[in-house]
């Protein structure tokens, strides 16, 4: 009886239900508005390291040019390691996984107005039709549903100094108990209370892992934030380890990776703390702070301009480094995962 069971035929909704039973299947039968790039499709299909990269800070993070020249050298560094870079962002309220190099002009000249898409914002920026870029929540999204395992990017979102008033707490934070990907970053930005971000996301059981010599979690611009988190991974096999051991058990939240900035390029930690205090102080007193997700890209650009740009070029290399190492940890995660 069991072996005539066998051989029946398996009727067609079966067969859709388990060999389409992907995230990116199910979305695609459902006919979502994903577009994945030939280049990245080809490279998921045939087992090759893939690495994200996020577009917030294309469209609202780093002023023009710099963000275009940014965005298209982060993906030629990820290419540099052995790996395939899928930049993601919303062009015409279609979500796309890697971008054609127009596209990402669009976003970086800012030519439809793109948003600034979080979680939240996902679902009206298709329904409207919009260009955005996505923080670091809404690429760990697609990320997830793409089957890309390493995501790299500068600045992790957070909790915001004052937060016991304003509430503001990133939607990444959360983000990383959903989806099976490891964050690759500067750490979070120091514009945020340091402190209470690692405890919130110890709440929520998310690694934090800092990369290189020290336990010390880096502090975006510098790289000393004065707190210590409890593992510190040495080089990327051992970080792709730490990945592949929590996918294995099947516990499917996110890590974060936090890559110090390079010595060369850190910014003197005493003054750029000042400019940060007063950045943060003013947002408080003008109300910014209290403007949602107009705070972020707001005390970036005051930063910037009260550190003469030396807070840009931190972030840059900062960038940069953090597209290599997120390279690097994929290729590892692959031939542990193969
Ligand atoms: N780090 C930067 N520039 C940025 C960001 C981070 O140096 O623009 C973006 C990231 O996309 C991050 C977002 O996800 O800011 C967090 O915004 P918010 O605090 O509003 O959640
Ligand atoms: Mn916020």
């Amino acid at each position: 009886l069991l072996r005539r069971a066998c051989r029946a035929p398996i009727p067609l909704s079966r067969c859709l239900s388990t060999a389409n039973s992907s995230p990116l299947a199910l979305a695609r039968s459902r006919n979502a508005p994903v577009d994945i790039h030939p280049e990245v499709e080809e490279a998921l299909a045939t087992n090759k390291p893939v690495v994200a990269l996020e577009t917030a800070l294309v469209s609202h993070g780093v002023p023009y040019p710099t963000n275009l020249e940014l965005g298209l050298e982060l993906e030629n560094l990820v290419r540099s390691t052995g790996c395939v870079p899928a930049t993601i962002g919303f062009i015409g309220g279609r979500v796309k996984i890697g971008l054609e190099k127009h596209e990402v002009e669009r976003l970086a000249e800012k030519t439809f107005k793109p948003s600034k898409i979080s979680r939240r914002d996902v679902a009206a920026a298709i329904a409207m039709k919009a260009d955005g870029g996505t923080t670091c929540s809404t690429t760990l999204i697609f990320a997830a549903l793409a089957g890309i395992k390493v995501f790299a990017t500068g600045g992790l979102g957070g909790v915001h100094r004052g937060a016991e008033s304003t509430m503001d707490i990133s939607a990444d934070l959360h983000e990383l108990t959903r989806c099976p990907v490891g964050l690759v970053s500067g750490g979070v930005k120091s514009i945020l209370d340091i402190g209470k971000t690692l405890e919130y996301l110890e709440t929520l059981g998310v690694p934090v892992l800092t990369y290189g010599e020290s336990k010390e979690f880096p502090a975006f611009f510098s790289r000393h934030s004065g707190f210590e988190v409890p593992w510190n991974v040495p080089d990327p096999s051992i970080a792709a380890a730490v990945l592949h051991a929590q996918w294995q058990l099947g516990m499917n939240n996110g890590a974060l990776i936090a890559v110090p900035v390079p010595e060369e390029h850190a910014a003197d930690g005493a003054t750029i703390q000042k400019i940060i205090d007063q950045a943060v102080a003013e947002s408080e007193a003008n109300g910014v702070s209290r403007r949602g997700k107009e705070a972020t890209p707001w005390l970036l650009d005051r930063i910037n301009t009260l550190s003469q740009g030396k807070s840009l070029k931190s972030n840059i290399a900062l960038l940069k480094n953090t597209a290599i190492v997120g390279g690097q940890i994929a290729v590892q995660y692959h031939k542990l995962a193969d």
